[in-house]
């Protein structure tokens, strides 16, 4: 029988062309197995329990809908003001609320019933990130053995926050009925496994896998990319000046959705600091700038509106300290800018600012520095703590925390002498390629596909349906 290809991820990609990190990935894996993408549709609704086809692509997609409560319980509330804060080191943010988990369970329990209608026991499913830890839990109970693979994009949470979960005994048993889960990291992987050695349920295999009742489970690191030929080329192509005429001297860029977790704030301070310290101040000629480009997202969480605030006084703060008439030090632009556009400027920049304070991985890193121009590359000032540092090295590796460090780098990376930005930049865009997109997603389905499904599921005396 034919092994489909089943991705379920929380948003359905809209467009008929490929385009974003994940959706590049997975385009390929997805026609060629003439699989399938669930995710739900932009739109919320009531499905009455019936996907709804999306457009044309080699695959089919299937969207499903989201109520206003499933939007306020499981999306904004579970998944993104328990999981994501939690996940993020940020157990303060989280708010527990009592339909909370409810939500989050049922929209699993009806999308499960959906999915079993849709495939067949030879399918292999790939669950995204965080929405659907329950997934495979309630794909088993109806009755599926198909092998189902789970991929976290956000950083595994530490041991000891985990306690702060509703029903917290839940996230290990969840994971377990997983065949393979995939995590960012080795740092990820190495907190996974501390999480089961703590279980008293589980129990460790010789080949490393996780036995956890009647479920064997493995755990790996693989490290989400980009597709750094096609960026590259995206940078190199000749688009309108994006800064119309009036581009800054010098300039830093950062790149990211306005999330706490990005380490905003610290980084607005940083480049005050780097302002009032910077060794070339005597020279009035040079005007460095930082362009920050911060949609918002979640809106409506109580955290993501504060940090909006904050991030609006510290520009007016430092900006009303350094500006002049010809000179606005921080521009921040507080909305979505088009794929070429973004590529160009990323081009143009002579540093990035990745400060993270916690980061499954951080893709803008990379498509930084596959952005550059090898002969004369710009520097990526890179938190220590996003995934992306695991591997990226000869970055300029920062401690978000540390505002004065962060302005030394700023400094250091605007004054870097071209030997070394070309040596830093040439060990970071390997580390890039190493890791790209298309490998990503063959690497889990490689493991994926040979997981020895050693559980069988007998639910009231049925016999269970066979792997493939
Ligand atoms: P995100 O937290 O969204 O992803 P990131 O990895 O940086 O973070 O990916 C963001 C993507 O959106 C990048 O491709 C970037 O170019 C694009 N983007 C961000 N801001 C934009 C803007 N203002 N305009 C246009 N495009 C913008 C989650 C995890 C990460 C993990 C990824 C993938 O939080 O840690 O790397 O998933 O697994």
């Amino acid at each position: 029988m034919r092994e489909r290809l089943v991705v379920v991820s929380n948003r359905l990609p809209m467009g008929d062309t490929p385009s974003g990190g994940l959706v590049v990935s997975l385009h390929d894996a997805l026609a060629a197995s003439g699989g399938c993408w669930i995710g739900s549709h932009p739109e919320p609704g009531d499905d009455q329990g019936q996907f709804e086809a999306i457009g044309e692509t080699p695959y089919r997609r299937l969207a499903f809908r989201l109520t206003d409560a499933d939007m306020e319980n499981y999306y904004l509330g579970f998944a993104n003001s328990v999981l994501w804060p939690l996940c993020h080191r940020r157990p303060d943010l989280v708010r527990l609320a009592p339909g909370y988990r409810e939500g989050y369970e049922a929209v699993n329990r009806r999308l499960a019933a959906m999915i079993a209608r849709e495939v067949t026991p030879s399918d292999l499913i790939w669950v995204q990130d965080y929405h659907f830890i329950p997934l495979a839990r309630e794909l088993r109970r109806l009755g599926l053995a198909n092998r189902i693979g789970f991929f976290l994009h956000i950083p595994f949470p530490v041991l000891a926050d985990l306690s702060i979960m509703p029903q917290p005994e839940h996230f290990a048993e969840d994971l377990a009925h997983y065949n393979l889960v995939g995590l960012q990291t080795r740092g990820d992987v190495a907190r996974c496994l501390e999480m089961f050695r703590d279980d008293p349920r589980a129990e460790f295999m010789t080949d490393g896998s996780i036995k956890f009742g009647e479920h064997v489970a493995q755990v790996r690191s693989f490290p989400i990319g980009i597709d750094p030929a096609t960026f590259r080329e995206e940078a190199e192509r000749e688009v309108p000046d994006p800064f119309g005429g009036a581009s800054p001297d010098l300039f830093a860029i950062g790149v990211d959705r306005l999330d706490y977790s990005k380490g905003l704030p610290n980084r607005f301070r940083a480049f005050g600091r780097y302002l009032e310290t910077r060794r070339d101040n005597t020279r009035s000629d040079v005007r460095p700038c930082l362009v920050q480009i911060a949609p918002p997202t979640r809106q409506g969480v109580e955290a993501y509106d504060d940090i909006t605030e904050e991030l609006q006084g510290l520009t007016g703060k430092i900006n009303g300290q350094f500006a002049e008439l010809d000179w606005t030090p921080i521009r921040f632009i507080n909305r979505s800018v088009e794929r070429p556009k973004l590529a160009r400027l990323f081009r143009k920049a002579r540093a990035c600012l990745v400060t993270s304070l916690a980061d499954g991985m951080n893709l803008v890193a990379k498509e930084y520095v596959a952005a550059q121009d090898p002969d004369d590359p710009g520097v990526l000032i890179l938190s220590r703590f996003a995934g992306a540092a695991e591997d990226m090295t000869q970055a300029l590796l920062v401690n978000p925390y540390d505002i004065e460090e962060m302005a030394g780098a700023i400094d250091a990376a605007f004054r870097m002498p071209l030997e070394e930005r070309r040596r830093r930049h040439e060990s970071s865009l390997e580390a890039v390629k190493r890791t790209a997109a298309m490998l990503w997603a063959e690497s889990f389905l490689k493991v994926l596909k040979s997981s020895v499904t050693t559980f069988e599921l007998r639910p009231e005396g049925e016999t269970p349906l066979p792997a493939s």
